[in-house]
């Protein structure tokens, strides 16, 4: 029987290699492999040897050659097999032992060059690995030192048995397209300079395990943070959390709610969440006033939320926030002093995050291409809402006409709708929210709902604009939204009774305005 060894890592080969040794087994092995063996003292035939051709342009070539190949794959069964090795002089090699150049700790390295990169992919270590892996029923392939100790006992117990055969070859080839896999994923982030890659801002379909989380959405759900390979500059995943408790399951889908609504903005904004949902947004002249008209929508909210501003947090905005209990506040950066103020508040967890640096597409957005649902044993895949709305797009429907200032209240508020759950039901004045209804199954209780929460904020609705994310199927809901006090409205439009209902804002005298846009979201 013909066992060849060929190791990067070679721990614990020598104390295998004896233990076949003893069983009458004859080593082959390369030239680093055959070195350590034979000055161990084992005897052990090259294989150079056994091709009869030296290694190669500097061990590129080693193993690649019909001899090695045609040991791993003939099949013993086959009468055909066995007389072509014969013809060719062609032993079989029944045990394989290989493990890979380390790519993977090479590229893990700070400083490491393509060229480092290139030279440590191991191409005749696979090769003969999917070979042996291939011919399981006639070859046992180990690619791992912890496999040697269970594979010497078998085979001193007699021999390899199909089923340890077939789960080295499973393992095999898991190694093998883990592997593929960590040269694929090294090569698609750098250009042929060796440099970096612009991101794509799009998943390659490969996540990377930041961290286990301690729970998930409830306590008994085990959960874990993975982020994209390439992340979008200005995604969520690219924080840095600069003190506080480990970030939970729910603390950072909110924060990533809150973040993707808070940099849809221009003007200074501040977005307060709560379960997936804003529970206060607003803009301002600055992080404070933004904080504090966001902070007014609904304090009883607020409490515990998740905070975001789109620019840095400075001691008047941080005082301010310090007063509510927070956990979680991500900006874009934090003044010193505002640092100093959240020290004395060690549970709040700081996130810092840079802004994206802007555009059209999703990635100078910070933002996914696609959206990933996953559902019973499958996936939905959309490309993400990215859809911004311009002034210019909008169409008003009714006699009353809005006001300049009522344009910026209706695209605030449907800048805001576009980040609530549907049906969403959205008052907005001078650039805040004054009430939100979120997640109803009917866009009623929503507009119900928001008027409820004013209420208990004593605010008024008073001429407010309300963004609806989808059209009103009746007039009723565009009933309720005026009853509360809204003055203008924005929907997509597109129903059936528009008519109707563009007939009952005239009626109330009231402006509307068609999006043409639609903006679900579950
Ligand atoms: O350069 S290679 O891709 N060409 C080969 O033909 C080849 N054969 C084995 N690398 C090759 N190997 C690898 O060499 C093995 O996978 C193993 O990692 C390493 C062992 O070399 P040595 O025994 O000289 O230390």
């Amino acid at each position: 029987m013909n066992a060849l060894l060929s190791v990067s890592d070679k721990t614990g080969i020598v104390d295998f290699a004896r233990g076949l040794h003893a069983l009458g087994i004859r080593l082959l092995s390369t030239g680093g492999t055959a070195a350590l063996l034979a000055k161990e003292g084992l005897p052990v035939t090259e294989v150079a040897e056994v091709t009869g051709f030296p290694e190669m342009l500097d061990g590129r070539v080693k193993t690649l050659h019909p001899k090695v190949h045609g040991g791993l794959l003939a099949r013993r069964d086959l009468p055909e097999h066995m007389a072509a090795l014969a013809e060719h002089g062609i032993e079989t090699i029944d045990l394989l032992v290989v493990n890979l150049y380390p790519f993977e700790a090479t590229v893990a390295r700070p400083g490491c060059t393509l060229e480092d990169a290139i030279e440590n992919i191991d191409i005749g270590g696979p090769a003969m690995v999917r070979s042996a892996a291939k011919n399981w029923k006639d070859v046992g392939v180990l690619t791992d030192a912890s496999q040697y100790a269970e594979v010497l006992a078998e085979l001193q117990a007699g021999e390899l048995s199909k089923k340890t055969r077939f789960a080295l070859s499973v393992a095999a080839f898991n190694r093998i397209s883990q592997y593929d896999g960590a040269i694929s994923d090294y090569l698609s982030q750098i250009q042929e300079d060796g440099s970096h890659a612009l991101f794509p801002g799009q998943s390659n379909g490969r996540f990377i395990k930041l961290q286990d989380l301690r729970y998930g959405e409830n306590p008994h759900q085990q959960a874990a943070f993975y982020r994209d390979l390439y992340p979008a500059p200005g995604s969520l995943v690219t924080a840095k959390q600069l003190q506080g408790k480990e970030l939970s399951y729910n603390n950072i889908a909110d924060a990533d709610a809150a973040w993707e609504c808070v940099k849809s903005f221009e003007l200074p904004a501040c977005v307060i969440v709560k379960h997936a949902n804003p529970c206060g947004v607003a803009v301002g002249r600055d992080a404070l006033e933004a904080y504090s008209k966001a902070f007014q929508t609904d304090p009883t909210s607020a409490f515990g939320g998740i905070i975001a501003f789109n620019q840095p947090v400075d001691a008047a905005a941080a005082q301010a926030v310090s007063r509510q209990f927070v956990e979680v506040l991500m900006a874009p950066g934090f003044s010193a002093e505002a640092l100093e103020i959240f020290k004395a508040k060690a549970n709040v967890r700081l996130l810092e995050i840079a802004l994206p640096p802007g555009g059209d597409t999703a990635w100078a957005q910070g933002r996914n291409a696609m959206d990933v649902k996953r559902i019973g044993s499958g996936l939905l895949l959309q490309t993400a809402d990215n859809r911004e709305l311009t002034l210019a797009e909008l169409k008003v429907v009714t006699k009353v006409q809005p006001t300049p200032q009522q344009l910026q209240d209706l695209l605030f508020a449907w800048k805001v709708a576009k980040y609530v759950k549907s049906n969403a039901i959205v008052f907005c004045k001078d650039g805040m929210t004054m009430g939100v209804g979120a997640g109803q199954m009917s866009r009623l209780d929503s507009a119900r709902i928001a008027s409820i929460k004013a209420e208990h904020a004593k605010l008024s609705l008073a001429g407010t604009a309300v963004a609806s994310d989808a059209f009103f199927p009746f007039r009723d809901g565009l009933d309720v939204v005026v009853d509360a006090g809204a003055s203008c409205v924005i929907q997509p439009g597109g129903s059936m009774r528009d008519p109707e209902v563009i007939a009952a804002a005239d009626e109330r005298g009231v402006a509307m305005v068609f999006s043409g846009v639609r903006h679900f979201r579950h």
